[in-house]
C-alpha cells in the first residue's frame, strides 16, 4: 500500500476536468484518501517546487501553480505512485501517450494538468506539506 500526493494544477480546475482525472484514478482502483480545493501561497509553491529553484522555468513555474484554485490529493493504493504517474502520462505532453491525462489535455510541459510525487520520499515530503493533520 502506497500513498501519493496529487495536484489537479489551476489549468485542469479551469478546463473543468476535476471530475475527469480523479475518475480516472478511481477507475484504476486507487483511493482518494483526502482532497482540497485551494488556491495556494508562493510560500507553499516555493516549497513544493524547491527542486527546481533556479532553474530557467521556476519564476513561471511558481506564477503558474499560485494563478488559480488547483485541486490537491492524497491518493492511495497498490503501487500508487507509479500508477498515477503512468495515468498521468511523460511530463511533457508531447510525449505523453494518448489516452493518459497529459496525453488526451495538454500540449504545453508549463501547463500539463497535474503533479504527482516521483518516489516514496517525496510522497512522504509532500503529503506532510500539503496535508500536515494527516
Ligand atoms: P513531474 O515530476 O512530471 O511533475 O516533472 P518535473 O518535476 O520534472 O517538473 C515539474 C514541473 O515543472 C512540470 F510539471 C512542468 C514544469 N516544467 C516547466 O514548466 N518547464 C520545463 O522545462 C520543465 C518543467
Amino acid at each position: 500500500m502506497e500513498k501519493t500526493l496529487v495536484l489537479v494544477k489551476p489549468d485542469g480546475v479551469q478546463k473543468k476536468i476535476c471530475g475527469e482525472v480523479i475518475s480516472r484514478f478511481e477507475r484504476k482502483g486507487l483511493s482518494i484518501d483526502a482532497i482540497r480545493m485551494e488556491q495556494i501561497s508562493p510560500e507553499l509553491a516555493k516549497k513544493h517546487y524547491a527542486v527546481h529553484e533556479g532553474k530557467p522555468f521556476f519564476d513561471g513555474l511558481i506564477q503558474f501553480i499560485t494563478s488559480g484554485p488547483l485541486l490537491a490529493m492524497v491518493i492511495s493504493g497498490e503501487n500508487a505512485i507509479a500508477a498515477v504517474r503512468q495515468i498521468n502520462g511523460a511530463t511533457n505532453p508531447i510525449e505523453a501517450v494518448p489516452g493518459s491525462i497529459r496525453g488526451d489535455f495538454a500540449t504545453s510541459i508549463d501547463e500539463n494538468i497535474v503533479h504527482a510525487s516521483d518516489a516514496p520520499e517525496t510522497a512522504a515530503q509532500e503529503i506532510a506539506l500539503w496535508f500536515p493533520e494527516l
